[in-house]
C-alpha cells in the first residue's frame, strides 16, 4: 500500500473507532494512539523524508487533512461524551421534590429547666432578681464563711467532690449568698439557680441536682416574712390545697433554722417510697441569717437581718409531675422526657 493509501485507510479506521467510542478514557487513548507524538499517524509520516519534494506537499497536505479531520471528530464525540456524563450524573442525583421530608421532632423543655424556670419567675415577680456563681468553689465560700466549723460533717470527703488543688464542686447554691453579700450592700432580694454536687445517690438524691437559693437582706426583716414568701411560693407551685410544714432544724449559716416538708403528691400523704412513708418530702432548708455570716461579709448584724432559703429543684419537679425516682430526670429516656412535651 502505498503512503496516500496508508494515511487514507488510517483516517478512515480512526474515524470508525472514534464513532463507536463510549468513554472519554478510551477516546483520550485514541487521540493519543493516532495522533501523539508517537502515534500512527507520526510513524507513517517518518517515512515522508524519502519522497519527492512535490509528493512530501502532497502527501503532508493530506496527512494534515487527516490530522484534522481526527480532531474535529475528536472534540464533536468529547462534548457528546460529557453531555452524556453529565446527563448520568445528574440521574444519579436526582432529587424528588415532590417527597415529604424527614421528620424533624420538635424539642421541648426538660421538666427540670421548667421547673427552675417557673419557680424563678414566682420570685421574680415578687422583686427577686437573679444571682450566679461558679459551680467550681472555694472552701472559703462553700463552707468557712458560712459559718460551716473545719470538723463539720457536711465537709467529710463522703459528701464533697474535692479537686487537687483543694477547690470543690459546690456543695449547695449557699456559697452565691456570700459572693452577694460582698459585692452588694443591702437591701438585697436575690434568688440563685443552679447545679451542686454531693456524693449521694438513691431514689431521692442525686451526685448532681439543682437548688435555688434565696436571700432577703434588710432592716426588720423576720422569720414571719420568711414563712409568708415561701407560703405563697409554695400555694403557686402546688395549689392552695397543698400541705405546708416547718419543721425547727439546724444550718450552721441561718438562725433559728428550719426545713419546709409539702404533703406527697406522689401518693396523696397516705406514704409511698418517695416519702418513705410519712406522707411529708423535705423540699428546703431557710432561716435566719446568722450573725456571724453577717460579720464574715462585713455587714451589720444590729442594724440589718435576713433569711435565707434552698430549695432542691428537682423533688419540686418529682412532686409536681409524680415522678417516683429522681434518676427518671437524669436517664433521658426518651419514653420518659415525651410525657413533658409541651410543658413551658
Ligand atoms: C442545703 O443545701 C442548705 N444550703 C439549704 C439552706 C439554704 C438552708 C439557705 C438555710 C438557708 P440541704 O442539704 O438540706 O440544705 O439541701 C436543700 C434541699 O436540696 C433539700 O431540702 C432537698 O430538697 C435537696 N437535696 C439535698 N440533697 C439532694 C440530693 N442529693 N439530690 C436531690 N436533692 C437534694
Amino acid at each position: 500500500m502505498n503512503l496516500k493509501d496508508q494515511i487514507e485507510s488510517l483516517g478512515k479506521e480512526a474515524v470508525e473507532l472514534i464513532k463507536k467510542v463510549e468513554s472519554l478514557d478510551k477516546l483520550n487513548s485514541l487521540r493519543v494512539e493516532y495522533l501523539g507524538k508517537k502515534g500512527k499517524l507520526k510513524t507513517i509520516l517518518k517515512t515522508l523524508g524519502k519522497l519527492s519534494p512535490e509528493e512530501r506537499k502532497e502527501i503532508g497536505q493530506l496527512a494534515n487533512r487527516i490530522k484534522e479531520q481526527i480532531e474535529d471528530l475528536i472534540k464533536e464525540k468529547e462534548v457528546q461524551l460529557k453531555e452524556k456524563a453529565l446527563e448520568e450524573e445528574l440521574k444519579k442525583h436526582k432529587i424528588d421534590i415532590t417527597l415529604p421530608s424527614a421528620w424533624i421532632e420538635a424539642g421541648s423543655s426538660h421538666p427540670i429547666i421548667s421547673t427552675l424556670v417557673e419557680i424563678s419567675q414566682i420570685f421574680i415577680s415578687m422583686g427577686f432578681s437573679v444571682a450566679e456563681g461558679p459551680e467550681v468553689e472555694k472552701e472559703e465560700y462553700n463552707f468557712d464563711m458560712l459559718n460551716i466549723p473545719k470538723d463539720h460533717p457536711a465537709r467529710d470527703m463522703q459528701d464533697t467532690f474535692f479537686l487537687n488543688n483543694g477547690d470543690l464542686l459546690r456543695t449547695h447554691t449557699s456559697p452565691v449568698q456570700i459572693r452577694t453579700m460582698l459585692t452588694r450592700k443591702p437591701p438585697i432580694a436575690v434568688i440563685a439557680p443552679g447545679r451542686v454536687y454531693r456524693k449521694d445517690a438513691d431514689p431521692t438524691h442525686s451526685p448532681m441536682f439543682h437548688q435555688i437559693e434565696g436571700l432577703l437582706v434588710d432592716t426588720d426583716v423576720t422569720f414571719t416574712d420568711l414563712k409568708g414568701i415561701l407560703k405563697i411560693f409554695l400555694e403557686s407551685v402546688f395549689g392552695k390545697n397543698v400541705g405546708i410544714r416547718f419543721r425547727p432544724s439546724y444550718f450552721p449559716f441561718t438562725e433559728p433554722s428550719a426545713e419546709v416538708d409539702i404533703s406527697c403528691t406522689v401518693c396523696g400523704g397516705e406514704g409511698c417510697r418517695v416519702c418513705k412513708g410519712t406522707g411529708w418530702l423535705e423540699i428546703l432548708g431557710c432561716g435566719m441569717v446568722d450573725p456571724n455570716v453577717f460579720e464574715a461579709v462585713s455587714i451589720d448584724p444590729e442594724k440589718y437581718t435576713g433569711f435565707a432559703f434552698g430549695l432542691g429543684i428537682e423533688r419540686i419537679a418529682m412532686l409536681k409531675y409524680r415522678i417516683n425516682d429522681i434518676r427518671l430526670l437524669f436517664e433521658n429516656d426518651m419514653r420518659f422526657n415525651h410525657q413533658f412535651k409541651g410543658i413551658r
